[in-house]
């Protein structure tokens, strides 16, 4: 395993009531230095790999930009970030224990071979979320639903490196004002940040927070690796077909496991009867009993 007992232990501890208040105020963190330098760059040999490996298979697109949905499969580093102590934490702590991913993607954007033609990119992601939940005043905002974890591989310490665009706070607003003509070049919307980061640091958001890719308009090839983590009563949105004979599923532990959606039943873990129970066998939620992490008071952690 390449999970040291250390990182694990870290997996474990609460998050700050100030990380919380921020993330509900901000819809997003910032996370620094959550990468030690070994571990972020066996994580970009193994982009690099995959991404030699999607380009000869030839699904890079024709400025040799990789977007590939479901990638945690491709190797053992990309599965115990799943649990990975220092952003772990983070999920469970802000979402509770029924997660699982149900969408996560590795991305290389090389720098832009010419400039892009205009484009309105800014949304909220969900998809339908955003549209099905019975919802009538407008002015509630819709349940977050999942969250999203974009780990920083190349450096996007300054601008224009093709960093996610967001707008703070901006999560608690059901709808954004949208330019009438999206093929013209638009101002970004006010308080747009963009997120720079150092290699090793990650972002975490709110599904629901405005944001917006950019062009890639510097020399550096940009690597990122996001992690969506949503409830195990959500279906999946990528299609990754997980080998029950592979090395790869062999080495993941119970947790990642039911993170790689491993059950029968989105409320026992196990057994297809219903009982009226929660299943005490649901791999998180028996991590956090028996460390004495779930919390009467916060209903997600019950
Ligand atoms: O590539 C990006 O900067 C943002 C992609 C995005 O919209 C997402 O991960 O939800
Ligand atoms: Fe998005």
């Amino acid at each position: 395993m390449t999970i040291t007992p250390q990182v694990e232990e870290t997996a474990y501890e609460p998050i700050s009531e100030a990380d919380r208040q921020e993330f509900h105020d901000q819809g997003f963190l910032l996370l620094r230095n959550v990468l030690t330098e070994d571990h972020r760059q066996r994580l970009e040999d193994a982009m690099d790999r995959v991404y030699a490996e999607e380009i000869a298979a030839g699904r890079g697109s024709k400025d040799g930009t990789v977007h590939l949905l479901g990638f945690l499969t491709r190797d053992d580093l990309f599965g115990d970030l799943l649990t990975h102590g220092p952003v772990f934490r983070y999920m469970w702590g802000l979402a509770g224990w029924n997660i699982y991913t149900h969408h996560n993607h590795l991305d290389v954007t090389p720098p832009a071979a010419e400039p892009e033609k205009p484009y309105w990119g800014w949304h909220q992601d969900g998809y339908r979320q955003n549209s099905d939940p019975e919802t009538m005043d407008p002015n509630l905002p819709r349940p977050m639903f999942s969250l999203k974890v974009a780990y920083v591989i190349s450096d996007m310490s300054e601008t224009g490196r093709g960093a996610t665009k967001v707008i703070p706070g901006g999560h608690l607003q059901n709808s954004l004002a949208r330019p009438a003509d999206t093929k013209v070049h638009n101002p970004d919307p006010d308080g747009t940040v963009e997120i720079t980061a150092n290699p090793g640091d990650c972002f975490i958001f709110d599904r629901r927070l405005w944001h917006s890719r950019s062009t890639n308009l510097s020399t550096i090839t940009r690597k990122l690796l996001f992690i969506g983590y949503t409830y195990r009563w959500i279906r999946p949105l990528d299609d990754m077909p997980i080998d029950m004979s592979s090395p790869w599923w062999a080495n993941r532990t119970p947790v990642q496991r039911q993170l790689l959606g491993e059950a029968t039943h989105t409320a026992n873990h196990w057994g297809v009867n219903w009982d009226g129970f929660v299943d005490e066998e649901i791999p998180l939620r028996k991590e956090l009993r028996e460390r004495g992490l779930l919390d009467r008071a916060v209903p997600w952690l019950r």
